[in-house]
């Protein structure tokens, strides 16, 4: 949310989201310059709706189904009555023409009924998720009223090109729509006119600044000396940092470090993970198993590998204030980011941000967003274990000067597309695509933001802003 600050400052906007705890009723107020627009949610929508249509049908199926989607008609119809509610009170806020930017899976099809009750809105979509190829889109019983959610919107943003390509492919199949990249024509229908709709990438990023700063400061510096200290100064930290997700491959690291310490590749004395797992989904039985799953392993290894003065693996399963974090990315020399699936992982882009010293060496997974810009990481197939491994092996024991020039080209990437840049470009294609239009939607005087994962999965203690 903090990623989208500035932007609402600067658009005078209101932001739409959930009042973040069940059955609470707000009135709209402002907070910091922002206007909050509060929607309600009762226990039963955060379990048809939240809990279940989108963490345990559209998140496992947009992440090409590494755990199984559920497939409720409850659910479904939960969703549709949740979207309208935040389309309703989007539509009650938002002046004449203004510019309505609608961000993530949990509201695909607010574009769709806000530009049937207000045609005069610019209605701009973020996917923060990735989108599945249609083999695996197909699935989805309410496949074709999710795609005309969508193509309600001006401009439909993805975070790779991959996603949009696979978002094309899928309104061809499945609505017969001719498209041109990054154009989808769709015709006119009954008193609704042809319009175009453009769906292209737009990879989201960090505020790249705010974070060097952060890793900059004394306190921040002395706190990453202080926990390398405590792990008792090994020659390497290794480190993780998750939400406690099945699609994040965190067995799948674990994995490839016990067996190298088994191989005696590397050696307990000498190195120490430390994998921050915060809390997520916890009443999602999915997430409820890989917690189990995942503790057993760490304990697994900590019990076959570690000695009275040497941990193997440090597990931390809560979350932390972001000077914690700025401070585990200075002390960590390996960073690893071993997703399975991921819109685009934050994490290995605030890692580079707080390498001001061009030091510390990340290994990412190509089934990340971040790993078509950050090309210059150590690139893995997390499904492929002893690749894992031996990119764990190289990663450690590079030479200074290669660490230096890998982290310089990702440091350069990252500061040139940074999250300013992200949303600048957003904005501007979406006013853009309004003009080509031709339907002429004014200065847009009101933003409204509908977000739901963000309040859900960052309010409580110390966890980030976007
Ligand atoms: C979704 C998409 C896409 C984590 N633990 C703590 C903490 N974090 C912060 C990280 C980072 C953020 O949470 C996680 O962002 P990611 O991008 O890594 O992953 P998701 O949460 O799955 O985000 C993803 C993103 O949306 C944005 O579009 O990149 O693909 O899945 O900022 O630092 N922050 C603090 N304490 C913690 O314990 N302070």
């Amino acid at each position: 949310m903090t990623a989208l600050e500035p932007v609402m400052r600067e658009a005078d906007g209101a932001w739409v989201g959930w009042a973040g705890q069940p059955d609470l009723e707000l009135e709209t107020f402002d907070w910091d310059g922002i206007r909050i627009v509060p929607i309600a949610l009762s226990v039963a929508d955060l379990e048809n709706y939240y809990e279940g249509f989108s963490n345990d049908t559209l998140w496992p199926l947009y992440h090409d189904v590494i755990a199984p989607p559920s497939y409720h008609r409850v659910w479904w119809d939960s969703y549709v009555s949740v979207n309208q509610r935040f389309a309703n009170a989007i539509v009650k806020v938002s002046a004449q023409g203004a510019t309505v930017w609608v961000q993530d899976y949990q509201l695909q099809l607010v574009p769709r009924m806000l530009r049937q009750a207000r045609p005069d809105l610019t209605i701009g979509f973020f996917n923060h998720i990735p989108f599945p190829a249609y083999g695996i889109f197909s699935q989805l019983p309410w496949r074709s009223q999710i795609i005309e959610g969508l193509l309600g919107a001006d401009v439909i943003g993805f975070q790779r090109v991959a996603d949009a390509g696979n978002f094309s492919r899928a309104v061809r199949r499945l609505l017969g729509y001719s498209t041109k990249t990054p154009v989808i024509d769709v015709p006119a229908r009954g008193e609704a006119p042809a319009r175009s709709v453009i769906a292209r990438a737009f990879p989201i990023s960090i505020d790249v600044d705010a974070f060097e700063t952060l890793a900059r400061s004394p306190a921040v510096q002395a706190r990453a000396e202080q926990i390398r200290h405590d792990l008792g100064n090994p020659k390497t930290i290794m480190l993780g940092v998750d939400r406690l997700d099945y699609t994040k491959g965190i067995g799948h690291r674990l994995k490839a470090f016990g067996e190298l310490l088994e191989d005696g590749r590397l050696k307990v004395e000498d190195i120490t993970m430390v994998q921050v797992a915060s809390p997520s989904r916890e009443r999602v039985e999915t997430y409820r198993q890989l917690r189990d799953e995942i503790e057993l392993t760490v304990g697994r290894i900590n019990g076959d590998y570690g000695t009275i003065s040497h941990q193997a693996v440090s597990y931390l399963h809560h979350g932390f204030p972001r000077e914690e974090m700025a401070a585990l990315y200075i002390a960590a020399d390996v960073m690893l980011v071993t997703a399975l699936r991921d819109g685009m992982n934050l994490v290995a882009k605030e890692y580079v941000a707080a390498r001001f010293d061009d030091d510390g060496v990340l290994v990412l997974s190509e089934f990340t967003g971040a790993s078509d810009e950050l090309r210059t990481a150590l690139l893995i197939n997390p499904h492929d274990i002893d690749g894992l491994k031996d990119a764990i092996v190289r990663a450690v024991e590079m030479p200074r000067s290669e660490r230096r020039k890998r982290m310089r080209t990702l440091r350069k990437r990252v500061r040139e597309n940074d999250v300013t840049h992200w949303s600048e470009t957003f904005l501007r294609t979406l006013a853009e695509a309004r003009r080509s239009a031709g339907t002429g939607a004014g200065n847009s005087s009101m933003d409204a933001l509908g977000e739901l994962e963000w309040t859900v999965e960052r309010s409580p203690n110390a966890r980030p802003s976007g």
